[in-house]
């Protein structure tokens, strides 16, 4: 497959609902797109690095400037065989798996395409769909928290994620517990306790969650595995697993029993399916992470998720929750708590262009 040319955008894009993590409230996105064009084909990635770095290291205008000036001149006008070659071409660049991973998926998108086949199949997966919950923001209250948590049951999802942070933490999660108490519920804390919280993260584990999502620093390892022996409940990584050298190092520490898997996050579908095989040999249960994609990133999440370690509901909720108007034609919507993998080749999913266009705020083209 040779790489003719690419086109990159930023996207605005309102998000439907005011979604507050431990890091912060976000209220809008600013899309990463990337379009590969070669065989008359086009392949599409999305990155899911965000202005400011307050969940990982990168920022859209670091891998803005990454992928133009290092990443796409590397890759455009050759030849590649498959995914494996064009990775090996990324690896003299050091870390930066998010701006890797955009133009990765992109390609694994074209590859699928020009071999006819949906990407789920080249991955080696073997579901046509999948299981998904939801994850839900810190509300402004806690009756708000209950009604959401109701809503969201009733449409079927199969689990319940709430963001937790110091100070929004046992109270709420008490009274979902008290009104739910079949519910399978976790928690996802963005890194915002200290192994000093032991007390709090203790009494979390009397509320049978399934999981506590990283509770501890982004970039650590160490103490998520000495709390982990601390804990009953499993703890489940999600910003600390960059690459399947992270996972290896996480699997021989003991640093989390579950791992939440973004492609986006870990320098793409190669990368993933690595800690995806990892964590299968270990006997590691995975779910399929997500960053507020537009349909293009949810696209190429559902199709990875089709691997068999992915053993419980992921966060790859309908698009309709986030988007008044989604980026492509289809419809990426859940019923009961399962979510179909779109068909045809590739991811399956046609961008909207004028709509596209419309929202862009900034694009170049490279050859
Ligand atoms: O930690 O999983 C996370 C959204 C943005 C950044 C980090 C996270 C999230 C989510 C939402 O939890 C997942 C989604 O609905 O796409
Ligand atoms: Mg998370």
């Amino acid at each position: 497959m040779r790489l003719e040319a690419a086109e990159l955008r930023i996207v605005h894009m309102p998000l439907r609902f005011r979604f507050e993590t431990s890091f912060g409230v976000q209220t809008e996105r600013h899309v990463l797109l990337l379009t590969l064009y070669g065989e008359g084909l086009e392949g599409f990635g999305e990155g899911v690095m965000e202005t400011l770095p307050l969940y990982r290291e990168e920022t859209l205008e670091g891998a803005w400037a990454l992928l133009r000036e290092a990443l796409l001149p590397q890759v455009l006008g050759r030849d590649w065989a498959n995914p494996e070659h064009l990775w090996e071409a990324l690896r003299p660049f050091r870390g930066n798996p998010m701006a890797k991973a955009t133009l990765e998926m992109a390609f694994w998108d074209l590859w699928s395409k020009s071999l006819g086949q949906p990407l789920w199949k080249v991955l080696g997966g073997l579901r046509s769909e999948v299981e998904v919950g939801v994850s839900l923001g810190i509300q402004l209250s806690i009756e708000a928290t209950l009604a959401l948590v109701e809503t969201h049951l009733q449409q079927g999802y199969r689990r319940i994620k709430l963001k937790i942070r110091p100070g929004w933490d046992l109270q709420p999660l008490r009274a979902v517990r008290q009104a739910f108490p079949e519910a399978t519920l976790t928690v996802d804390a963005n890194s915002a306790y200290q192994l000093a919280d032991l007390p709090v993260l203790r009494a979390l584990d009397e509320l049978r969650l399934d999981y506590i999502e990283q509770p501890l620093d982004y970039d650590d390892l160490h103490d998520h595995a000495k709390l982990q022996r601390l804990l009953t409940t499993s703890i489940c990584l999600d910003e600390s697993l960059v690459s399947p050298e992270s996972a290896r190092k996480a699997i021989e520490l003991g640093s989390g029993r579950v791992f939440n898997i973004k492609p986006a996050r870990m320098g793409g579908h190669l990368s993933s399916r690595r800690v995806h095989d990892l964590a299968q040999a270990a006997g590691i249960p995975l779910w399929m992470g997500g960053m507020l994609e537009t349909g293009i990133g949810r696209a190429h999440n559902l199709h990875h998720a089709s691997l068999k370690g992915f053993s419980k509901p992921g966060d790859t909720s309908s698009a309709s929750r986030y988007w008044e108007v989604d980026l492509i034609e289809e419809a990426l919507e859940a019923k009961e708590g399962i979510m179909p993998l779109p068909a045809g080749p590739g991811i399956g999913v046609h961008p909207r262009k004028d709509l596209i266009r419309q929202k862009t705020q900034r694009e170049v083209q490279l050859r």
